[in-house]
């Protein structure tokens, strides 16, 4: 396994193997890194002689921490629901699942009873023996997500194991990713997880609180200087509320996380099948930038989905392909002569406009439409990867 202090000798060949010595040497490890690696490990060997394929899914958002002992950071919106949903999805088409997922994101099976709006309480009473009871109505449902999730965990078909910050998260995706390698073209990374662009670099994190007042300092500043100082902060171009002198507003400096999708694909795990997500707001740009991701790393799939619409459609951009949208059904009340209502069917090439989505949440999740498409790419990518042996 490969740790902080084994790469500093590494000679680069390339500016992404600089870029990962210097990343992986100039940042500490996580404390559970040797111990989730290790059951990443047993996992694989579990799996890997039985010819099954797994899969590491990434899930959730990854957390940038503004302190070494950390009270603020900076997140995003990712709840997990793309990824526990797709690992559901997975563990159905007979995958191996390892969940690499954002601590108390959405888990599978256990997704459908743990948001505010699904409280599992809410599904139970106490029955007049003093048991608990699942509601009548929620009965049959429940019945089956426990037999899926039991069946899962009998056959050691789901591994959990959970990251929190940026940094967490990239030494356990290298270290996974290479444990993967025994498994070649079977392999796949999945990578969903909503992952920061941006950090505070060791060397400019603090260790202790940021300190929004200087009361604890002994000294009083002398009241010249203060009054002085403040006329001289007050003036900036940049300053949307004058009133507020520059010393006490907190200024965050980020630098960019390197992108270590070429060292995945060209080093870490070179023979296993590689889909990543792109995520815009703007859709007239998702489909370049899935274009220009692929270009760039040229691995195998980048799944294209837009904020607003991403339950509702995502785009399937890889080489040698033309762009492909998958879309769930939108029920709209169309009459037939029947008087029945119909489905309508999901045309285009464009991304659909979110005014004309309905409120709440698709019928359908979209993830059972997405993980079959991947499953017969990944089945075209095992023949042409053991074919060319
Ligand atoms: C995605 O695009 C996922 O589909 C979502 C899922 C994060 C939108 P939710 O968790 O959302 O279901 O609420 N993930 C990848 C986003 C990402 O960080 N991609 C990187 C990028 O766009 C490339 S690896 O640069």
């Amino acid at each position: 396994m490969s740790s902080q202090s084994s790469r500093p000798d590494l000679i680069p060949q390339t500016t992404a193997d600089a870029a990962e010595r210097d990343y992986f040497f100039e940042n500490p490890p996580p404390p559970a890194l040797e111990k989730h690696s290790g059951q990443a490990k047993e996992f694989i060997d579990f799996h890997a002689p039985a010819g099954r394929r797994v899969v590491l899914v990434t899930s959730g958002g990854t957390t940038v921490p503004l302190e070494r002992q950390t009270v603020r950071f900076i997140d995003n919106f990712s709840a997990g629901t793309r990824g526990a949903t797709s690992a559901e999805y997975f563990l159905e088409a007979g995958y191996a699942v390892i969940f690499l997922h954002r601590q108390f994101s959405l888990q599978p099976y256990s997704r459908h009873y743990s948001h505010a709006t699904d409280c599992f309480l809410d599904f139970l009473h106490e029955g007049p023996d003093g048991s608990i009871v699942a509601n009548e109505e929620y009965q049959s449902k429940m019945l089956e997500v426990l037999r899926r999730y039991n069946s899962a965990k009998k056959q050691n078909l789901l591994l959990t194991l959970p990251f929190t910050t940026i940094n967490d998260y990239l030494f356990v995706l290298r270290s996974i990713s290479q444990l993967m390698r025994p498994l070649g073209p079977d392999g796949l990374l999945y990578l969903a997880a909503a992952v920061s662009d941006f950090f505070v670099p060791p060397e400019r994190m603090v260790e202790h609180k940021i300190q929004s007042t200087n009361a604890t300092e002994t000294q009083a500043v002398p009241e010249q200087t203060t009054k002085e100082q403040n006329e001289e902060e007050t003036f900036d171009n940049f300053d949307s509320s004058p009133t507020v002198p520059r010393s006490k507003r907190l200024i965050v400096d980020l630098d960019p996380v390197p992108k270590f999708l070429k060292n995945l694909v060209d080093g870490w795990a070179p023979e296993g099948m590689i889909v990543s997500f792109k995520l815009e707001t703007d859709p007239e740009i998702l489909v370049r930038k899935a274009q220009y991701s692929l270009d760039r790393y040229q691995h195998h799939l980048v799944i294209g989905n837009l904020l607003s619409t991403r339950k509702w459609e995502v785009v399937f951009v890889a080489p040698n392909q033309s762009d492909t949208w998958i879309r769930v059904p939108r029920r709209r009340k169309k009459m037939t002569s029947s008087g029945i209502e119909n489905m309508v069917g999901e045309l285009g090439d464009k991304p659909l406009d979110p005014k004309d989505l309905p409120e709440g949440e698709p019928e359908m999740e979209i993830e059972s439409l997405i993980i079959p498409a991947v499953e017969e790419l990944h089945t075209s990518h095992i023949k042409r990867t053991r074919g060319t042996r």
